[in-house]
């Protein structure tokens, strides 16, 4: 399963073009481009599956920071500052990592 099972290529190209530059990224304004706030929960879930490369059941910190590379595997890894922004984004529970109910509510308020 890849994320273009369920997210347009061009959408994806968009989306990673627009934060190109260091410190440029914005969750919420990334999910909007790459089309992934128009989803159904069950299809966020298996993108969510596939964020969580190690299977933990979270998307944790190193996952966080290789992010991009999951749509795009030239894609640059994020800066400090953009991870920790993440991170504080979608952990509500402050554990230090994206949960699936984080994540999807993350989602669906982009
Ligand atoms: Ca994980």
């Amino acid at each position: 399963m890849a994320l273009t099972d369920f997210l347009s290529a061009s959408d994806i190209t968009s989306a990673i073009n627009a934060c190109r530059a260091n410190d440029s990224f914005s969750p919420k304004k990334f999910f909007a481009m790459v089309g992934l706030s128009k989803k159904s929960p069950p299809e966020i879930e298996k993108i969510f599956m596939i964020l969580d490369q190690d299977k933990s059941g979270y998307i944790e910190q190193d996952e966080l920071q290789l992010f991009l590379q999951n749509f795009s595997k030239g894609a640059r890894p994020l800066t400090a500052a953009e991870t920790r922004a993440f991170l504080l984004a979608g952990d509500k529970d402050g554990d230090g990592k994206i949960g699936w109910d984080e994540f999807s509510n993350l989602v669906m308020s982009s």
